[in-house]
């Protein structure tokens, strides 16, 4: 989202890393030699255990590990990456005593499981921390069943290799029927200090992104579109300050994508008899990557998500937000192998794995997708599809004369099709209800913003950049129905409308154009069932994530669609939910990208 500088065309990509794809196989480093490992660092490197049963030890240390051919320091449970698969049992009250062995406060949050506030696990809203040396107790009672994750919320613990999986077995008998059952954890790792990371994202936010605008794309577009439109197209970005393929802050530049902790050349190998029901329960404990998952020759049946049984619905391909889960169930019939394939949203790389019938299988690795721009419609929600009113916005005394023209622009490009630029739009002409107005804060006219929607779309039909009109069913919102309904049968007593903002020049991440240091509490009423609004001020998908309590999504006629602990929230969207706040205490509520948390994208809640 970053302004694409004049002239326009940057010189074609600067040469990938060559272990784009992670030449190393990867993983902990096993049978290190003491006198190589800091004197700190855990003894014994594990390979992922699952742990069951209501005690729980779990230690948090520094652990060596090869991703990429360079020896570098993880952040461990347990000595492993991914840390431990937690089995619980519903109905069972467990204890976790969790040991920080690290020079620095850690600690351990469980995503997605409702419990008391003090067992949450955020530092400076629901405990002080683990300090170094000192061991935690969380002890809580398991009222809930499916898939989940735990992480670190310490700094950029995370980032370095701080999540598990968690596997709730219903106390009764599990509805979903499968034959073998995989936990696939995704996630991203990076050779780089993430502070370094972040650093370079402040500085410049396209920093890692290399998809920028050629001289090869340019000359293509001119074959396609004719030199006009080609010319348009640039000048329209150009003018509003933003880059079409700004999809991800952080890339395959830097990133290894794993799968349970493997990197693609590793090959995480899930074994099956043809004729199996395979349950696949993926997590994505990322940072900041969005992944596209698909299994080529096998049909997902998505029948889970967010931990919560959904109507089964069967598709080609979904994309899982960070922070999400969705369990699926695959019945390859052959006997053959099939690739896991889980690409990034920005198309720069990839996390790879195997279902096959023998150990030491393969099956060919898909090709990436192209990357595909940003259209009209994540830039302007409904307005991106030729209504009428609502240009977004933009600050200060440089945008608002762009904006001037980029409306000019469209005015121009109605008829020329630059609009659609040869890119896909979203399946279906229906944006879903009605525009509605947003209604921007007296707080989002400030430096921190340097965007607004006035106009955002509400469709949840909409897979998102890059998955649109491929020939592939791809997963949406729109398609996930919670099996039961919704928790509460009330409807709102209140609404709350928040927008997501940021601004990129200066690498900032807040709601409602406050960042977390600048904001204050928002208050829930104990009790009450209320209606959040969330809109999205921005050029990027946040996957925003509500502690403690279920967020229900409604559709955008105001009807119950689906139960999740995080919901992504496209460019340009409006999403409402319903929250029933029945749970006591202060809450962290974020963007789960945690580079954009950190950044500011935080709120505390407090409910009372
Ligand atoms: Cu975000």
């Amino acid at each position: 989202m970053k302004r694409i500088s004049e002239p326009s065309l940057v010189l074609p990509n600067l040469p990938r890393r060559q272990f784009l794809q992670g030449l190393a196989a990867g993983g902990v480093m096993l049978g290190l030699s003491p006198w190589l490992k800091p004197a700190w660092a855990q003894e014994a490197a594990q390979p992922v255990k699952v742990l069951t049963g209501k005690e729980f030890h779990l230690t948090i240390a520094q652990t060596p590990v090869n991703f990429t051919g360079r020896p570098r320091m993880a952040t461990t449970i347990n000595g492993s990456i991914p840390g431990p698969t937690l089995r619980w049992r519903e109905g069972d009250t467990i204890t976790l005593r969790v040991t920080n062995r690290l020079n620095e406060p850690t600690s351990i949050h469980w995503h997605g499981i409702i419990l008391p506030y003090q067992m949450d696990g955020v530092p400076g809203i629901s405990f002080p921390g683990i300090a170094p040396g000192e061991t935690f107790t969380y002890r809580f009672k398991v009222e809930q069943t499916g898939t989940y994750w735990y992480h670190s919320h310490s700094g950029f613990q995370e980032q370095t290799g701080m999540y598990g999986a968690i596997v709730i077995d219903p106390a009764d008998a599990d509805p979903i029927r499968a034959d073998r059952d995989y936990v696939v954890v995704l996630s991203d790792w990076t050779d780089e200090d993430p502070m370094t990371v972040f650093a370079k994202l402040k500085k410049q936010s396209d920093y890692y992104n290399f998809n920028q605008l050629t001289v090869v794309d340019f000359f293509r577009d001119v074959a396609h579109e004719g030199l006009g439109a080609a010319i348009e197209k640039r000048k329209m970005w150009n003018q509003m300050r933003m880059n079409p393929t700004d999809l991800a802050d952080v890339s395959a530049y830097t990133y290894t994508y794993l799968m349970n902790g493997t990197t693609p050349a590793g090959n995480w190998t899930g074994l099956f008899r043809p004729g199996e029901r395979v349950r696949l329960r993926f997590i994505n404990g990322s940072a900041m990557t969005f992944f596209d998952v698909r299994i080529p020759g096998l049909k997902m049946t998505v029948v889970q998500a967010d931990g919560q049984n959904v109507e089964p619905v069967t598709v080609d391909e979904l994309r899982i937000a960070v922070a999400e889960t969705y369990d699926v169930i695959v019945e390859p019939k052959e006997d053959q192998p099939y690739t896991i394939f889980a690409q990034s949203m920005d198309r720069t790389g990839y996390a790879r794995g195997t279902l096959a019938p023998r150990p030491g299988l393969a099956a060919e690795v898909p090709a990436l997708d192209k990357p595909e721009w940003l259209s009209m419609t994540d830039m302007m929600g409904a307005m991106g599809h030729g209504a009428h009113g609502g240009m977004p916005t933009g600050h200060g005394a440089h945008a608002m004369p762009a904006m001037d023209h980029s409306q000019h622009g469209m005015a121009g490009a109605a008829g020329g099709g630059m609009e659609h630029g040869g890119h896909a739009m979203p399946a279906g002409a229906a944006m879903g209800a009605a525009p509605v107005r947003a209604r921007h804060a007296k707080t989002e006219y400030g430096p921190s913003v340097d965007m607004r929607v006035d106009m955002p779309r509400t469709n949840l039909d909409d897979p998102g950049i890059g998955l649109r009109n491929n020939g592939r069913r791809v997963l949406t919102y729109a398609d996930l129905h919670t099996i039961g309904g919704p928790l509460d049968p009330r409807g709102p007593e209140r609404e709350i409308e928040l927008h997501l903002t940021g601004n990129m020049e200066r690498y900032t991440w807040s709601l409602d154009g406050l960042e977390f240091g600048k904001s204050t509490p928002v208050h829930f009423r104990y009790g009450e069932r209320l209606r959040v609004v969330f809109v999205n001020d921005t050029m990027m998908t946040h996957p925003m994530h509500l502690h403690g309590m279920w967020s229900e999504l409604e559709s955008p006629d105001g009807r119950f669609q689906v139960r999740k602990h995080t919901i992504s929230v496209q460019p340009a969207q409006r999403v409402t939910f319903l929250v029933t706040a029945d749970a006591l205490g202060r809450w962290a509520w974020h963007c789960h990208l945690l580079y954009h948390m950190d950044a500011g994208m935080f709120r505390e809640v407090v409910v009372a």
